[in-house]
């Protein structure tokens, strides 16, 4: 297998090229460089179990995860803002021992490692090797990455170097995406779309890539023009925003393809986006645990509110409450379950939520329901879960953010849903027990200060009890 983040043609590589050179707000590496940065930093984490990076996104996290990739050692991406409650559960469960840090320098960073265990490591972009690694055995793992279930603290998904690779082959199969590309995004790089696709991809095809920073839609206009921006990729809040600025929409006519995913894009969306820029976009639909599994093609008809085919070397299924077929006429609702080279190796020290997850014959359980139409389209209707929140394309646990709020001296009872919004899809609402004088925003800064930010409650409503059944369960319906 080529390693996974070599380009087609390593020998074709010209350090004077453009071709896999990235630039992140403003700054940006040659791949020759890259290469040489992360060879220096390989030697430096040669032999860890495992590397935590706190990953803004930076060069400095592209060095990183490129150094654990050719040193054979796993990556852990930490939210740069994860309090400690997050971080601590991350860096206790992955068994990281060092810690990659693009801002250790101890004005700005001591104070964030205080009790840390793992020895800090500054990543430098600008140091040089020209040591070459051992390719990693092809089933060994690439990245453990941490997600929310409905309860409890996120589990670490083990991401092998072969799912990644055939995830990359794939939609460049899907989308025609090759070395000619100028990639464009603005996502977080400690998940699937903004790092694995948004990082990897670019390194493995072969294309530049332009991170915007945060992804506003004067950015994404300015890379369109600026940069020559042909893909640009979008979670459906930020082609949400897109939409309502037109100006930075008709910049982006001159694209090749504009992606969205990591949540359903709105049809008005759609609608409105092919309108302004004269393209339909392509959604593709995908986890943590499979990768990207369902997507739309370039060459294919791009339908507002489905996600396409299986990708190359994925299969689907629906399957009822019980384990049974579910017919692909395109309006049976069932339980979509996906298999094939994607996938991950399951959950890092979760036994039992590997054996709930993936299914005696090896597939895994998406926890989405979908229909699929004859010819294989699929559309997502929904997720079996209530519990699971997907709030600007960002996946949340209500057990996460309610445990992070019980623990508060002064809450008593907290109860977390995800309420329609705008702007986000859903938004994280808690509906909160407390004693007199604890007020809703100390409870908003409090879950923002220890777990991400992005996980707090956007809306917090005190009550003076909670709705409960006759067996005292919490009646979430009644919530909203
Ligand atoms: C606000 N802020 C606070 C705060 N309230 N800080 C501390 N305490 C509080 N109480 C600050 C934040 O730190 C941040 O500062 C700023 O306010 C705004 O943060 P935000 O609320 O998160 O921004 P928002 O505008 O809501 O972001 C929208 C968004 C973002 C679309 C940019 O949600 C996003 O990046 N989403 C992408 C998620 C993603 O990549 N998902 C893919 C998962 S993989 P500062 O300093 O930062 O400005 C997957 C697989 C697949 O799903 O299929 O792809
Ligand atoms: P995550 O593990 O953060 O990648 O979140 C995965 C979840 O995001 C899936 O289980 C879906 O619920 C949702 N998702 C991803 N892509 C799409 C899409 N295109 N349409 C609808 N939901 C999506």
């Amino acid at each position: 297998m080529r390693p996974v983040a070599d380009p087609p043609d390593r020998s074709s590589d010209n350090p004077g090229d453009h071709a896999g050179a990235i630039e992140i707000d403003g700054r940006s590496l040659s791949r020759a460089d890259l290469d040489a940065a992360a060879a220096a930093l390989a030697e430096r984490i040669a032999g860890a179990p495992a590397v935590a990076v706190r990953a803004t996104a930076s060069l400095e996290t592209v060095v990183a995860v490129l150094a654990g990739l050719v040193g054979g050692v796993p990556v852990v991406p930490l939210p740069p803002d994860a309090g400690p409650r997050e971080r601590d559960h991350i860096l206790g469960d992955s068994g990281a021992t060092l810690l990659l840090d693009p801002d250790p320098d101890p004005e700005h960073g001591a104070a964030r490692w205080d009790g840390v265990a793992a020895e800090i490591v500054r990543i430098d972009v600008d140091a040089r090797s020209s040591a070459r690694f051992a390719v990693p055995p092809a089933d060994a793992i690439a990245l453990i990455l941490y997600t929310s279930g409905t309860t409890g603290a996120p589990k670490g998904v083990l991401v092998p170097h072969t799912a990644i690779a055939a995830d990359v082959d794939a939609l460049a199969d899907a989308w025609a995406w090759t070395s000619e590309d100028v990639l464009v995004h603005g996502l977080p790089l400690f998940h699937v779309h903004g790092l694995v696709l948004g990082v990897l991809g670019a390194l493995r095809t072969g294309s530049r890539l332009v991170h915007t920073g945060r992804p506003t839609p004067t950015r994404y206009a300015q890379a369109a023009a600026e940069a020559g921006g042909t893909l640009f990729f979008g979670v459906p809040t930020v082609w949400g925003r897109i939409v309502e600025d037109p100006d930075s929409a008709r910049a982006l006519a001159g694209a090749r393809l504009l992606v969205s995913g990591s949540a359903p894009l709105p049809v008005p969306v759609f609608e409105r986006l092919a309108e302004l820029t004269g393209h339909r976009p392509v959604e593709r639909y995908g986890m943590t645990e499979t990768l990207i599994t369902v997507s739309t093609r370039a060459d294919g008809e791009r339908v507002p509110g489905t996600v396409g085919v299986p990708v190359a070397g994925v299969a689907t299924r629906l399957v009822d409450d019980h384990g049974r077929p579910v017919p692909h006429d395109g309006t049976s609702v069932g339980e979509l379950q996906v298999s094939g080279r994607t996938l991950s190796d399951g959950y890092l020290n979760r036994p039992d939520a590997d054996s709930a997850s993936f299914t005696a014959d090896g597939w895994f359980r998406t926890g989405d329901v979908a229909t699929i139409t004859p010819d294989g389209t699929h559309r997502i209707v929904g997720r079996a879960s209530t519990d699971l929140i997907k709030s600007g394309g960002y996946r949340i646990g209500a057990g996460e953010v309610e445990g992070a709020l019980l623990a508060h001296p002064g809450v008593r009872e907290a109860a977390v849903i995800g309420a329609p919004h705008a702007d986000l899809g859903q938004e994280v609402v808690a509906y909160v027990v407390a004693d007199a004088g604890v007020e809703a925003a100390e409870l908003t800064d409090f879950v923002a200060g220890t777990l991400s930010v992005h996980k707090r409650p956007r809306r917090v409503v005190l009550m003076t009890e909670l709705p409960r059944n006759a067996m005292g369960k919490v009646q979430k319906t009644l919530l909203g």
